[in-house]
C-alpha cells in the first residue's frame, strides 16, 4: 500500500478508546497519507506498505501529539508585580478587587495592536510546540469590549497560520466586567449576548463559547444568559466553573450539554452526577491550582467513580497559572491531584479532544486521524509525568509532517 510517511521501530501509547490503559503497542509501526493516519498498530501484520520517506524511531514512544484545551494565550504585559504583592500576603480576590488581576492585563491588552499582541503570545505557543503541542485551544478574554474582543480572537486564528498547530478559538466576553461597566455588570452581559456573540460569530471567530462562572466573575444567571446568546449561534459550550467557590456552575454547564466545565476544586457530589449524565468533560488545572495555592482538590475519586472524563490543560494566563509546560501539568496533576500515569496522559490527549468535541478527528493513535504525534526520549510514559523541569521530546509530528 502506498503511503507518504512510515514510523517502525517505535513504541506506541495510541490512547485509543477501548483499549486497556494506554493502549500500549510494542514494536509499532505509524503509517500516514494526505495528513492522516492510515495505520498505528504492530508492525508484524501490518500492510506492507511503500512510503516515500521511512523513519526509524530507535526504539522511542510515540503518543499522540499532545492538545492543550483551554488556554488564555492572547494578553500582553505580564503580572509579575502583582505576583510579588501576593508574596507580600495580599489575596487574589483582594488584588482583583483592587482593581488589578484580570483588568490590568486588560488595559495592557488593549493598547497593544493585533501585531504586538501576536508577537507577545507566539513565545508562549512556542514553549507549548516544544512539548509537543499539536492541537491547542485559545480563549480571548482581555479585550473586554466588542473591539478589543474581536482584536484578541483575531489574533487566536492567526495563531494558527503562523505555526503548525491546531488552534481552536473560544470567546470568552465574560471574563470579567471590565471598569467602565463597574457598576452595571448586567449592562455588559447585555453587550456580550446582543452584540458581541452575534459579530463574533458572523466573523466566524470563534469555535466555542467561555465564561468564568464565580463571585468575582458572573453569576449563574448572567452566565444562563450568554449560554442562551451562543447555543443562539449554534456555539459549543464551556465554562470555568467551581474554581474559587460552588456556584453549582458545573450543573449549569451540563443542563446546556457543555462540552467541558473547568477547574471544579469546588465541585460537589451533585455536580460530578449532573456532569456524568451529560458526557460532560471535567478540565482540571493543576496549574492554577498550585499557583494560587488552592488547598481543595477537585474531587478526582468522585469524578473518576461517575466516570466523567477528565482532562488536563496549563490554563497558560498571567494572573493564575503562568504556565507553558504540559509536562510540568502532568507533574502537578500526578503530585498534587494523584492522578495516574494513565489519567494524565489521557488528561493531554484522548480527553482533551473530548472536552474540545474533537475526539472523532484526533487525541488517539487510530486509522483516520489526523496524524499528529509526539515521539519521546523515554524508557517508559511514566518518566513523562515523572520528571519535573525535563523536556524529552525528540520531534513533533503535525498532520504527518
Ligand atoms: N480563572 C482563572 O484562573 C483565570 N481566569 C479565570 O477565569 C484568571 C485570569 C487572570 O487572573 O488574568
Ligand atoms: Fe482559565
Amino acid at each position: 500500500m502506498r503511503c507518504d510517511r512510515v514510523w517502525t521501530n517505535a513504541r506506541l501509547a495510541t490512547l485509543a478508546p477501548g483499549r486497556p490503559g494506554l493502549g500500549v503497542v510494542d514494536g509499532g509501526l505509524v503509517a500516514a497519507s494526505g495528513g492522516r493516519i492510515l495505520y498505528a498498530g504492530a508492525a508484524d501484520g501490518a500492510p506492507g506498505f511503500e512510503a516515500a520517506e521511512v523513519v526509524d524511531c530507535g526504539a522511542r514512544w510515540i503518543t499522540p501529539g499532545l492538545i492543550d484545551p483551554h488556554t488564555h494565550l492572547v494578553f500582553a504585559g505580564d503580572r509579575a508585580h502583582e505576583f510579588e504583592l501576593r508574596l507580600n500576603g495580599a489575596s487574589y480576590e483582594e488584588i482583583a478587587r483592587a482593581g488589578g488581576g484580570i483588568v490590568s492585563t486588560m488595559a495592557a491588552t488593549r493598547v497593544a495592536d493585533e501585531a504586538a499582541l501576536l508577537a507577545a503570545t507566539l513565545p508562549r505557543l512556542d514553549a507549548l510546540l516544544a512539548e509537543g503541542v499539536a492541537t491547542v485551544e485559545v480563549k480571548s478574554g482581555y479585550g473586554l469590549s466588542l473591539e478589543h474582543e474581536l482584536k484578541c480572537l483575531r489574533v487566536a486564528r492567526r495563531l494558527g497560520e503562523a505555526r503548525g498547530v491546531d488552534v481552536r478559538v473560544t470567546f470568552l466576553g465574560a471574563h470579567a466586567a471590565p471598569p467602565e461597566f463597574r457598576d452595571d455588570p448586567d449592562a455588559y452581559v447585555d453587550l456580550v449576548c446582543d452584540e458581541m456573540i452575534p459579530a463574533v460569530a458572523a466573523a466566524g471567530l470563534a469555535d466555542a463559547v467561555d465564561a468564568f462562572c464565580e463571585t468575582i466573575g458572573f453569576s449563574p444567571d448572567q452566565v444562563r444568559r450568554v449560554f442562551a446568546a451562543a447555543r443562539a449561534h449554534g456555539l459549543p459550550l464551556k465554562l470555568h466553573a467551581e474554581q474559587l467557590s460552588d456556584l453549582q456552575g458545573a450543573a449549569l454547564a451540563a443542563e446546556f450539554g457543555a462540552l467541558s466545565a473547568d477547574h471544579l476544586e469546588h465541585l460537589t457530589e451533585a455536580g460530578v452526577a449532573a456532569m456524568a449524565r451529560a458526557g460532560t468533560v471535567a478540565t482540571l488545572l493543576p496549574g492554577a491550582f498550585y499557583f494560587t495555592r488552592e488547598t481543595r482538590r477537585p474531587p478526582i475519586e468522585a469524578l473518576r467513580a461517575a466516570g466523567v472524563p477528565m482532562a488536563l490543560a496549563t490554563d497558560c494566563n498571567p494572573g493564575t497559572s503562568p504556565l507553558t509546560s504540559p509536562l510540568m501539568a502532568m507533574n502537578m496533576a500526578a503530585t498534587l491531584f494523584r492522578m495516574t500515569v494513565e489519567e494524565c496522559l489521557a488528561g493531554f490527549t484522548r480527553e482533551a479532544a473530548r472536552a474540545l468535541g474533537l475526539l472523532h478527528d484526533t487525541g488517539s493513535l487510530e486509522a483516520g486521524k489526523q496524524c499528529d504525534l509526539a515521539i519521546w526520549d523515554v524508557e517508559r510514559p511514566a518518566e513523562l509525568v515523572y520528571r519535573m523541569g525535563f523536556n524529552p521530546l525528540h520531534a513533533r509530528v503535525w498532520r504527518g509532517q
